[in-house]
């Protein structure tokens, strides 16, 4: 698939990201626990140095627990401090805000060491669009400072939010820029929405989606459209799907389109069960 990624605006996230990150002592990476892979990006982790990193795969009420298991476990094995969170839910927040607190009482007390001084620890999430960087920041934050959306790139401005007399939280996320170089990727991000439904093929998007929930989660498809069979070809399978539901055009064609983005918005909104589509082997 080809997409246009607006390079303009990438390279524009890039600097801003880069000029970010030089004022923060720890990242707040938030990933989409269903594609932890495909929502990273490597590149930035190069501009780390000594910062604190902590990974939060978030909508991990979405994934597939084992899966996000195995993910807990990679990260554990470098030494990366990592959650497993919905930030729709208060618990989660409230074990994420704990060990945040923890992690810069750490690097404080290191930095008090060293120097001798108090230093605010400050910190900054960043992310891909709409895998719900804002929705973090506010309850974290626990006021509704930072704007919440279901499309890509509501945020804007630029902020400090006080969180306890030595911790502060920048109110924008950074948002993380995609990789280019593989063609899943893409497809991935698509998935989950964190492309702009304007610049994709959504019926090229939906067939290669139903190909690979044959091969993973063949059980969840059945049972949401109430297939059959599976057939092997994902473009047969949103023509059937669409049939199925009623979705047909002028002379009882199936309306592929409308379908795909029907079944495209179901996934978005779990409603296709927990799925997780990448392990940590995926781009090696
Ligand atoms: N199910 C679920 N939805 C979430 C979670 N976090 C955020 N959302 C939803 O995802 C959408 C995008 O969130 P937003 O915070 O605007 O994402 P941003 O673009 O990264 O700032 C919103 O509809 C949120 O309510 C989560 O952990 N689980
Ligand atoms: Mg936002």
């Amino acid at each position: 698939m080809n997409i246009n990624w607006y390079p303009g605006h990438m390279a524009k996230a890039k600097q801003m990201m880069q000029e970010s990150i030089k004022l923060v002592d720890m990242v707040i990476e938030l990933l989409d626990a269903r594609v932890p892979a495909s929502s990273s990006n490597p590149d930035f982790h190069r501009l780390y140095g000594s910062k604190v990193r902590f990974v939060v795969l978030n909508k991990s009420d979405y994934a597939d627990c084992t899966k996000t298991k195995i993910w807990l476990d990679y990260y554990e094995k470098q030494n990366i401090k990592a959650i497993a969170a919905n930030a729709l839910d208060n618990r989660d927040i409230k074990r994420i805000r704990d060990l945040i607190f923890d992690l810069a009482k750490t690097k404080q007390q290191e930095i008090k060491a060293r120097k001798g001084i108090n230093k605010t620890i400050r910190a900054m999430v960043v992310g891909i669009p709409n895998v719900g960087k804002s929705t973090f920041i506010n309850s974290i934050a626990g006021t509704a400072k930072a704007k919440t959306g279901d499309k890509p790139g509501v945020t804007k401005a630029r902020q400090w939010v006080r969180i306890t007399p030595y911790f502060e939280l920048l109110d924008t996320p950074g948002m993380l820029w995609p990789r280019l170089e593989n063609a899943l990727t893409g497809l991935h991000l698509a998935y989950v929405g964190s492309i702009k439904e304007e610049i994709i093929d959504i019926e090229e998007v939906a067939t290669h989606f139903l190909e690979e929930m044959t091969s993973l989660y063949p059980q969840h498809l059945i049972e949401r459209y109430k297939l059959e069979d599976l057939q092997q070809d994902g473009y047969k399978l949103l023509e059937a799907i669409a049939a199925k539901r009623g979705m047909l055009k002028p002379g009882m064609v199936p309306d592929t389109e409308r379908c795909a983005k029907v079944i495209i918005n179901e996934y978005q909104a779990g409603m296709l069960g927990a799925t997780t589509l990448e392990l940590p082997d995926t781009y090696l």
